[in-house]
């Protein structure tokens, strides 16, 4: 919500330069790279520090991203614990094919669960960098944003009163179902949505990984995925109806599913385990444009939604995160508006061809079992494609990499 006139209940009004919304990768990662710089920033997150360094989200981090944390100064205990993904395999109409992405391209995939990164970089911008954070925060507000005086107001958890923090600049980082998106006035920027019309339920088993990667199952019932997460946990996905009841999916529902859509010849079957975490995920997309309104740019799910299809959110959040700390502190330390000027460009181009490349994923996932003998046909088809020409391979393990280094 975006509004004019905050009025403080504690007097003074506090001051930083930056005010990131949202302590998830985007928010996170912001705010440590401009600690690096020196650059005073405040981070508002609704959540407690505890919840939000157990919230179980993503597991599969691209190599460039990792590189990219590591580069200042964020990956040490990542490299340190993650796992090296270098294959995957696809199951179909009874078979395994193994697709060899890292032979093929160089590239591997990281696996490191979301929440352990935001715990390393919760630790490392408020415990190490002296960064400023204010978590439990409720009915943040944005005021202000399209003038050179913009102002965030919050309602702090512990003395119930309203305080209001000046600033050049705000972050939008407050994911899929927050606030900052709605300060952008209709109008001044286009949301563009797709709607798969398709659920994904996604469990976490306290179970160990029944395969050494990750596994894609295409059956006539419905697509199901095997994640591996750590040696103990794995995460699951079975394609369901939108909006289906999770309390719909039994134990034994769920691992007859998975059994039976993640079976090929001379597959073990699933190592079995108890449903640490069952919920729906509608699928859907936004993409906001441009990303900006003002003193206000927007970054990660605030900005653009990926459904879980291709693992890309958090990979785009993190891009978005290293343009635009980047960008504020060229801007606040040199009065360079170049970043800033092309913040929204730079990260639309990687934006656009992660959503192509889901849609065109999630045909590959979800033809087989549309009920249309056309789809399916044409989803085997291009996984044929895929396992029968050297080009075609080499295209998808790029896509599936984000290997482009034009973006
Ligand atoms: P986040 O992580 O949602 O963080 C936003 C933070 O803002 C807080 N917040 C507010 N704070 C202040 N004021 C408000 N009004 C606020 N409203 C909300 C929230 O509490 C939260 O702490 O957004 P960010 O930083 O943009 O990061 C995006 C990623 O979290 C997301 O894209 C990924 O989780 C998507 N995703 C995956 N991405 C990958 O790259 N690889 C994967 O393997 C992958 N797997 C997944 C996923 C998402 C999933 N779900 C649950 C949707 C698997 C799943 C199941």
């Amino acid at each position: 919500m975006t509004s004019t006139s905050p009025h403080p209940d504690s007097g003074t009004p506090q001051r930083f330069p930056v005010v990131i919304v949202g302590a998830g990768p985007a928010g996170l990662t912001v705010g440590n790279i401009l600690r690096a710089a020196s650059v005073d920033c405040l981070v508002l997150e609704t959540e407690t520090r505890p919840f939000i360094e157990q919230r179980p989200r993503a597991g599969v981090i691209e190599e460039w991203a990792v590189r990219g944390l590591q580069r200042r100064g964020l990956a040490d205990r990542l490299l340190e614990r993650a796992q090296r993904h270098t294959e995957c395999e696809f199951r179909f109409a009874g078979e395994r094919y193994r697709f060899e992405y890292a032979q093929l391209t160089g590239v591997h995939h990281w696996i490191y669960p979301q929440q352990l990164l935001v715990t390393d970089l919760v630790r490392e911008y408020a415990d190490v960098r002296g960064g400023a954070v204010r978590f439990g925060v409720r009915d943040v507000e944005l005021h202000d944003v399209d003038t050179d005086d913009p102002s965030v107001s919050y309602t702090d958890p512990e003395t119930g009163r309203r305080e209001v923090v000046r600033c050049e600049f705000v972050a939008g980082c407050d994911g899929a179902r927050g606030v900052t998106r709605n300060a952008v006035p209709a109008g001044r920027a286009h949301i563009s949505r797709s709607d798969y019309g398709i659920g994904w339920l996604a469990l976490l088993a306290q179970a160990p990984p029944s395969s050494d990667c990750v596994l894609f199952g295409m059956h006539p019932r419905g697509f199901a995925g095997h994640m591996p997460r750590s040696a103990d946990v794995t995460r699951y996905y079975l394609e369901c109806p939108p909006g289906d009841d999770p309390e719909n999916w039994s134990h034994d529902r769920v691992w007859t599913e998975l059994q039976q859509r993640l079976g090929a010849t001379g597959a073990l079957p699933l190592t079995e385990g108890r449903l640490i975490e069952k919920r729906v995920l509608d699928m859907h997309n936004y993409v906001v444009e441009p990303m900006v309104f003002g003193r206000l740019f927007l970054a990660g799910d605030a900005a653009h939604l990926t459904a879980p299809i291709a693992a890309k959110g958090m990979n785009l959040a993190l891009h978005d995160a290293f343009l635009l700390a980047d960008a504020l502190i060229a801007y606040l330390t040199k009065a360079d508006t170049t970043g800033l000027d092309g913040y929204s460009a730079a990260c639309l181009g990687r934006v656009w061809d992660y959503q192509e490349f889901s849609h065109w994923l999630s045909e590959v996932y979800h033809g087989t079992s549309s009920g249309d003998p056309y789809r399916a046909g044409t989803t085997l088809a291009r996984l044929r494609r895929i396992f029968g020409s050297p080009t075609a391979a080499l295209a998808f393990a790029e896509q599936y990499l984000g290997k482009n280094a034009e973006y």
